[in-house]
């Protein structure tokens, strides 16, 4: 199973970036609007460079809608966060649950996204029977709960991180059941077991502070050199990445994901989170979003680097906080699941375009548009507009302008507008017209409409917002080559209506 999802897009993944945006224009020239009003997500982005972009996630925050929502659309793998591991699926040995993790693989496969199993083999969260048992048994239970688990979601986990964090931070075995039990030769005993288990499946062995050279990485890499050497099944090394800004960038990451895929080996950034000492600032915003680029082009820079897994998307479900008091804003997204400086960050790193997140929404708005005006040759234009939330988070009303163009035709250059009626009530929506500054064909002015307040929840509509203009002269316009205009008179995606979200272009093709 190939861990690079296939999109969900109209336009094939895996292109060169080059070839997506030739896509996207084509999708612009049949009448659907370019890829601001569909931006890619950072799993397209990645998988252009044939890489997955992939999540976190745990049980209790799929009920989240908005949540769910981005986690199945941004994202094109996910990691349980929890819910495969010892504790949950075997907590009496012998009685095994799979319910948990089934839910997440579900979700996964409804959304089109590959699975990294996490985790088999871990001294943590492994229930207390595991160190009870004699030395002498605890081969035979870790065989057999490594044939059972990778067993039972054999086509359903692309990878799994069979042995989790075997190292001390000086680079020594961290002494576990297994090790006290079996040696080093625990991890691959549990390799093979695991490839037994499941011979389909990309087998890694994933710890923390190993991304950049040092005592630990070394030791890492001189174990995985040996089992290569004697071929066990071993097919990557994952560097999990939980990172601070107050410890500092690792040093040579790129260098060091290098080394192991010189072995032959696959490597993987699987548990991604920058965390920092609250309360966030601006400052250590920005070092976080540096820190969230580096990886990036860490990994992209290195071929074997098949993909990047971020430990949940949103501060609002990090672990950090329960396991860091007084740190946290470690994730892309905000506790409101709004995109960050680091979103940003990750997106220009992957090739995409700054979607404006630093502090911004998402850009998930459409406008809709009706022409209400059987007169094309009088003196007044009557856009009738609608915005539609399109994404999965509401979105602040207040930072959000559409704009409708027009030609002037003759006479005077000064307007009138008037909001005629919405469900909004017109005293919140703002109006004016504004001349262009370097006219195009069918457009010397806009009509620009805001809103005073309010926000549009996800799914949500304006419903209809009836707007009006003239000059104040009133003399005559010919709205019949008039931009923005359309003739339809039922309510259509409106791709040459523009809307701005924090003053960047979240919907439609600007003249
Ligand atoms: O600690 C961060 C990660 C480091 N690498 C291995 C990962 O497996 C590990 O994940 C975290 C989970 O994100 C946490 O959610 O592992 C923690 C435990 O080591 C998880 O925390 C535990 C809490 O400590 C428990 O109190 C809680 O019952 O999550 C459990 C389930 O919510």
């Amino acid at each position: 199973m190939s861990l690079v999802k296939r999109s969900t897009h109209g336009c094939p993944g895996g292109l060169p970036v080059l070839l997506l945006t030739a896509c996207a224009v084509a999708a612009s020239l049949a009448g659907v609007p370019a890829a601001a009003a569909e931006p890619s997500t950072l799993h397209d982005l990645a998988a252009a460079h044939g890489k997955y972009f992939g999540s976190a996630t745990d049980n209790p925050e799929l009920p989240d809608t908005a949540y769910a929502a981005t986690l199945g659309s941004e994202f094109g793998q996910i990691t349980p966060g929890n819910s495969m591991k010892w504790d949950t699926t075997e907590p009496q040995q012998g009685q095994f649950s799979f319910t948990k993790g089934d839910v997440i693989s579900d979700f996964a496969r409804d959304h089109g996204q590959t699975v990294r199993g996490h985790t088999l083999v871990w001294h943590s969260q492994l229930p207390g029977w595991v160190a009870a048992l004699p030395a002498s048994q605890v081969e035979a239970a870790m065989t057999n709960h490594i044939t059972e688990v990778a067993g039972h979601y054999r086509g359903e986990v692309a990878a799994w991180d069979v042995v989790n964090e075997p190292f001390n931070d000086d680079g020594t075995f961290r002494a576990s059941p297994f090790y006290n039990a079996m040696g080093s030769d625990y991890i691959a005993t549990a390799l093979r077991a695991a490839h037994a288990a499941d011979p389909d499946a990309k087998l890694y062995i994933n710890d923390y502070n190993t991304e950049g050279l040092g005592a630990k990485s070394d030791a890492m890499y001189d174990l995985v050199s040996e089992l290569v050497a004697e071929g066990v099944p071993i097919d990557g090394v994952g560097f999990q990445g939980h990172l601070a800004v107050q410890y500092g960038f690792p040093g040579g990451m790129q260098q060091n994901l290098k080394r192991f895929a010189d072995l032959g080996l696959d490597v993987a950034v699987t548990e991604l989170d920058v965390r920092m000492q609250l309360p966030a600032d601006a400052a250590k915003l920005a070092t976080q979003a540096t820190y969230y680029r580096n990886v990036v082009e860490a990994c992209l820079a290195v071929a074997r680097c098949v993909g990047i897994t971020v430990w949940d998307y949103t501060d609002k479900y990090s672990w950090v906080p329960d396991a860091f008091p007084g740190q946290g804003a470690a994730n892309l997204y905000d506790e409101n699941l709004r995109p960050k400086a680091s979103y940003d960050a990750v997106r220009t790193a992957l090739g995409g375009d700054d979607e404006g997140g630093g502090g911004g929404e998402p850009g998930a708005l459409k406008a809709r548009y009706r022409n209400s005006d059987p007169a094309p040759a009088d003196n007044q234009i009557k856009p009738a507009l609608q915005l539609v939330n399109t994404g999965a988070a509401a979105v602040d009303l207040s930072t959000v302008k559409v704009r409708y163009w027009f030609t002037g035709d003759n006479g005077v250059s000064s307007y009138g507008t008037w909001c005629d009626w919405s469900p909004l009530g017109c005293s919140t929506i703002t109006h004016r017209v504004a001349a262009m500054s370097s006219p195009k064909a069918g457009a010397d002015h806009y009509l620009e409409v805001g809103f005073g307040s309010g926000s549009l929840a996800a799914g949500s509509s304006t419903g209809e917002i009836q707007l009006r203009l003239s000059k104040t002269d009133w003399s005559n316009f010919d709205e019949t080559d008039d931009y923005s205009r359309t003739t339809g008179t039922s309510y259509a995606d409106a791709p040459k209506v523009a809307v701005y979200i924090g003053g960047e272009l979240a919907w439609g093709i600007e003249p």
